[in-house]
């Protein structure tokens, strides 16, 4: 920095001429307006605004001056200086807005495009076969009724003529979960205190909870899930699912069974799948009898055919689907309906069975493991 000198004449010394601040002003401002990004603005800023900028060292002559001069050329300088400051600050902000609507615009997540990364859920193939079971006896005026999976031993067997010593009370058969003779003091219910309380082995204590709810004629199909004390293998499973059809009306014959479950089967299977009974025993159904439908993969014609084995029926042309029979009189009588009025059938089977042989499954476990690989072909419905 030049030393203070009173003759000092400031249009002597280059720096401190107005034309050459102008010039030092007006290259600032032309570099801040050039600079196309926030790093170019920062380059001109340390270029015109630093300690080592022209206006800067210009600056620093003005102590030299005689004071008159001073003040003069400090306003000149000086305005220069601010006008840089205020042009570096208003173009920092253009550059700063320009910045933040490029970033939103280049890094905007559209929430509404399509993904594939998280599949949705659906329902299990066991819960929609059993729907459409479900919807088939409703489009025939049935109605869907439901009951306890903790059931009243006597609505699970004694109401449906299982005498006291049938081997499916024995424990190795039934969980129980209050055993008959273990009842006390808390015993909630006269009939759950003399029968005991199981897990309902089977869907047929629905039966008697509908024709005790019910005036005849009643029309009832009862999905739900059931319990037994089988081992978990390929065809077993000790929770497992069934639908249960029960109908009372005034005339009711083996005929008109047989006529429903031809229904269900064609509308389950294709029209013209034929079904046959098999005389067979339930205490609850006088007679009653083992349903088998034909095979409707290969119709029967695998049987006997060593070219054409079919791997649904194993070849048998018949596939075994469920028990069924005419209402038995006693279970009328215990459900308060007279049997000299009123007769009825029944039907119940197996839904997991079901799913195997009308999708080719080959092991029960895979329909309890929850495994997406199994349920993901029968279709994402939900
Ligand atoms: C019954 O449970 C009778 N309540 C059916 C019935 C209803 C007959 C109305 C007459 C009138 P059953 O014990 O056979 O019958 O069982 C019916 C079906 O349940 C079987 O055909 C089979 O498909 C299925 N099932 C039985 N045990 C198991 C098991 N451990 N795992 C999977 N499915 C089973």
């Amino acid at each position: 920095m030049s030393a203070p000198n009173k003759s000092f004449d400031p249009v002597e010394v280059e720096a401190l001429k107005p034309e050459e601040i102008a010039r030092m002003r007006d290259e600032a401002l032309a570099a801040f307006a050039a600079a196309g990004d926030l790093a170019a603005l920062h380059e001109a800023k340390i270029a015109h605004t630093s300690d080592r900028s022209p206006l800067a060292l210009a600056n620093r002559e003005i102590g030299a001056l005689p004071p008159q001069a001073k003040v003069d050329v400090g306003k000149r300088v000086g305005g220069a200086r601010g006008e840089v400051s205020r042009a570096l600050k208003a173009r920092q902000a253009e550059l700063e807005a320009e910045r933040d609507a490029r970033v939103l615009v280049e890094e905007a997540v559209d929430v509404t495009l399509p993904t594939d990364r998280f599949t949705p859920g659906a329902r299990h193939p066991l819960t929609t076969l059993s729907e459409r079971i479900e919807d088939v006896f409703v489009a025939m005026g049935y109605e869907v009724a439901e009951g306890p999976e903790v059931e009243a031993e006597w609505f699970n067997f004694d109401a449906l003529n299982f005498t006291p010593d049938h081997p499916a009370r024995a424990m190795q058969d039934t969980f129980f979960v209050r055993a008959t003779d273990g009842g006390g003091a808390e015993q909630d219910a006269e009939r759950d205190a003399e029968t005991g309380i199981v897990l309902r082995t089977h869907t047929s204590p629905v039966q008697v909870r509908s024709m005790l709810d019910r005036e005849p004629p009643i029309y009832v199909v009862c999905p739900g899930r059931v319990y037994r004390t089988d081992e978990l293998d390929a065809t077993h499973t000790p929770v497992f699912h069934q639908v249960e059809l029960l109908a009372i009306d005034e005339g009711l014959t083996m005929a008109d069974l047989k006529g429903t479950l031809d229904h269900m089967v064609g509308a389950l299977f294709g029209a013209g799948v034929r079904t046959r009974l098999r005389p067979n025993y339930f205490p609850f159904t006088e007679p009653s009898a083992e349903m088998d439908m034909q095979c409707y993969v290969c119709h029967g014609e695998s049987v006997g055919n060593p070219d054409r084995p079919c791997r649904t029926c194993s070849s048998e042309g018949w596939i075994e689907l469920g028990g069924c029979g005419m209402v038995n009189p006693r279970v009328l009588v215990a459900c308060g309906i007279d049997p000299q009025k009123y007769s009825g059938f029944a039907f119940g089977f197996g839904i997991e069975r079901m799913l195997m042989f009308r999708h080719n499954v080959e092991d029960m476990r895979d329909m309890v493991e929850g495994d997406v690989r199994f349920t993901r072909p029968f279709g994402m419905e939900i």
